[in-house]
């Protein structure tokens, strides 16, 4: 199997309620290897650039303001963005995060053990992990400039001059 990088964010609810650590040794006990994080206070233009592909749901206002922060209180409303790799990472990821909606998620995930659908009908599902290796990809350029990662691995664009055209969507 090929070694992969993939994102994972530990969402507005996850920080809140102080998952942190938990998330991170679940992560790190699957064999990935942290290679990159940084805090972040996610813009409009970051959340919809990174749920692009949600935009025509009719959940995707709820998910840029859930992500965002808004249904957490301002010390809260940051995200913390892993960068993981390892053998399959993004599967792998996939696996040790669980099903989208925390009541399918299989005991023993990360959104099994501490997600939560709540009585207004939130998902919070804690954790974000890119969906395939394309995605991976796409969402980790987004997020980090290749040199905050600890071995890069995807290519960068020429055109980019060393900085993805993501990396200006949260440098603002
Ligand atoms: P994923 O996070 O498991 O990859 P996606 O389908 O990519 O799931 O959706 C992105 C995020 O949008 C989910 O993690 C969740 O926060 C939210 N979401 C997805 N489906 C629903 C839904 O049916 N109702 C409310 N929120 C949803
Ligand atoms: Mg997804």
């Amino acid at each position: 199997m090929a070694i992969e990088q993939t994102l994972v964010l530990i969402k507005p609810d996850g920080m809140r309620r102080g998952l942190t650590g938990l998330v991170l040794d679940r992560l790190e006990s699957a064999g990935l290897q942290l290679v990159a994080t940084r805090m972040v206070k996610v813009s409009e233009e970051l959340a919809r650039e990174h749920y692009r592909d949600l935009k025509d749901k009719p959940f995707f206002p709820n998910l840029i303001e859930y992500i965002r922060g808004k249904f957490h209180d301002l010390k809260h409303n940051q995200v913390l963005a892993l960068v993981y790799e390892g053998e399959g990472a993004v599967a792998l990821t996939r696996k040790v995060a669980g099903a989208t909606n925390p009541e399918d998620a299989a005991p023993n995930t990360i959104r099994g053990s501490f997600g939560r659908v709540t009585t207004k009908g939130q998902f919070e599902n804690v954790i974000h992990a890119s969906g395939n290796v394309g995605d991976a990809e796409r969402e980790i350029k987004l997020w980090f400039t290749p040199d905050e990662i600890l071995q890069p691995i995807y290519p960068t664009t020429s055109a980019s001059n060393g900085k993805s055209a993501g990396a200006k969507a949260w440098a603002k």
